[in-house]
């Protein structure tokens, strides 16, 4: 017997095609975890620790040794690598995590005013830069060299990277975790020392000609003279931020997830700031979003998951799980049958079509008719926060089917009518066209009757309902019937988006099934350890 053992993993068998009267009446019962757990199971086995585990285990059996209690050998973090779902952030009772679900059980003043402040201005930044000028104003220079100065008088050899954050901080404006990428920019790619030189030279020539922190930040982002950020400008610096950040800790034993929690919040930031959605985020760009005040916000909050924009670990926990989920074959593509999975079923045939048509965005997924993690990201933050400006710019270009800038009663009526006959088939009774009708143009209220437009849409704050209508049938359900649940959320925690409230809700439902699953799981394992 070699002491390596190969097992294959056979593929997901998909539901009710088992065999076996066991199999069948424990999947029809219980069929997703019976499905997950039996995945967990081979997944686990295919682990190379776990074969020796099970090789010695063997071995001693043999030799008529009695049996001894397994180490506690399988982690959280390795057996999610094997299911393929990141760690959850730390549960309750550890020293950064206090609430491993909702991060909105603790008041929320820093986050709640946050919102306040950015949706009443366009963006706080420190104002110790003169704005609309030049580069720095002679007394503001003067100051910010003055400080620079006398933190160097401590540091005469040079700083550590350590010490040379504070002047990042201080000086510059920025979050720390930008001293790595700042220190390769002045003393040069392996340096681990800045000296005074070194700085007020790259100081005088770059840094003050910036007029402001957001044209530093970008200066220090951009490769040599390009004129955008592009997506991996910045994973240096946000991979230095989950390297750093205490929040993340748990996160330093799963270098995967690490990385897909980066690419995660790159693909948030380029959804929310890169407003033409071309991959080149421009300066001007950069100034207009509140980036760089949540840069900063994710510095200073230990918890990271409060920090509800971009950097939320929980939010990059749902958006990766749900394609997890829907990437049966986890090959990391997801196609136009697995989409239609989505949130129970809930999208219609004709609506899928339309994403896969890449109306509402073309993909950037390379294999045809996949969409890839990247455009998954793309499609759920705007499915669930429908009434986002560039959700409806997403939604309006994939119902907008003869492509003229105005969405007319035939495209409606092409859309529900497909919903008409979901509603038969679930032996409701169909809300009749007309009156679907009716209903949306009071709520839209559009300038000219039955023709909407992208701006009629933007000024309403019904339009996410319009889409709902349209092509989700169990969110046109919960809007139908005035979910009272829903409705006492919205009116009770107005500072929270309707994405937030998703990803609450299904950071909670997550966390149950895995807790479950992980109980299944060691009974499983360990039921025939005589110990
Ligand atoms: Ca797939
Ligand atoms: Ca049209």
């Amino acid at each position: 017997m070699s002491k390596s053992l190969s097992i294959q993993v056979p593929a997901r068998t998909p539901l009710g095609e088992r065999s076996g009267n066991e199999n069948i009446s424990a999947a029809s019962k219980f069929p997703s975890s019976k499905l997950k757990l039996d995945e967990l199971f081979l997944n686990w086995l295919s682990m190379a620790e776990s074969q020796n585990l099970v090789y010695e285990l063997l071995k001693d059996a043999k030799a008529g040794k009695p049996l001894r209690q397994p180490k506690s050998g399988a982690t959280h973090a390795n057996v999610a690598a094997a299911i393929g779902t990141p760690p959850r952030s730390p549960q309750k009772g550890s020293r950064y995590g206090t609430s491993a679900f909702s991060p909105t059980r603790r008041p929320l003043s820093r986050q709640a005013s946050l919102f306040t402040r950015a949706t009443n201005e366009p963006h706080s930044i420190p104002t110790f830069y003169k704005p609309g000028g030049e580069g720095l104003s002679e007394e503001v220079n003067a100051g910010k060299v003055a400080l620079a100065e006398r933190m160097f008088e401590r540091h005469l050899t040079g700083m550590n990277l350590e010490a040379f954050a504070g002047v990042v901080r201080d000086v510059v404006g920025l979050p720390r975790y930008f001293a790595k990428r700042v220190m390769k920019l002045v003393a040069g790619a392996n340096a681990d020392v800045v000296t005074r030189e070194q700085w007020f030279s790259y100081w005088n020539s770059t840094l003050r000609r910036q007029k402001d922190v957001s044209s530093a930040m970008f200066e220090i982002l951009r490769r040599p003279n390009a004129r955008a950020l592009e997506h991996a400008d910045f994973t240096e610096v946000l991979t230095e931020m989950t390297q750093t950040h205490p929040g993340l800790d748990f996160l330093k034993t799963t270098r995967e997830f690490q990385e897909r929690y980066v690419e995660t919040v790159i693909y948030r930031i380029f959804y929310e700031c890169n407003t033409t959605w071309n991959g080149r985020l421009t300066l001007r760009e950069l100034r207009k979003s509140d980036l760089l005040e949540h840069m900063l916000l994710a510095e200073e909050e230990e918890d990271i998951n409060r920090v509800l924009k971009y950097f939320s670990y929980e939010h990059f926990y749902v958006i990766y799980c749900k394609f997890w989920e829907l990437d049966t074959d986890h090959d990391f593509f997801i196609n136009r049958e697995d989409l239609l999975h989505y949130g129970n079923h809930a999208l219609t045939y004709r609506i899928v079509a339309r994403i896969f048509d890449q109306a509402g965005r073309p993909f950037k997924s390379d294999v045809p008719g996949k969409m890839s993690y990247e455009d998954f990201v793309w499609f759920i933050l705007s499915e669930e926060n429908k009434n986002h400006p560039l959700a409806l710019d997403y939604w309006f270009k994939c119902i907008d089917t003869h492509h003229d800038g105005v969405i007319t009663r035939d495209e409606i009526y092409y859309f529900y009518e497909e919903q008409i006959q979901r509603m038969e088939c679930l032996a409701q009774e169909p809300v009749l066209f007309e009156d679907i009708l009716c209903q949306m143009m009071d709520m839209l209220k559009p300038e000219v009757d039955a023709r909407v437009t992208l701006n009629d849409l933007r000024s309403s704050k019904m339009s996410g309902n319009f889409f709902n209508v349209l092509f989700n049938m169990n969110k046109f359900i919960a809007f139908e019937t005035r979910d009272p649940f829903l409705m006492r959320q919205e009116r009770e925690e107005p500072h929270l988006t309707e994405w937030d409230r998703f990803a609450r809700g299904e950071y909670l439902r997550l966390s149950m099934e895995e807790d479950d699953e992980m109980d299944h799981a060691s009974d499983v394992v360990w039921e025939e350890s005589p110990i």
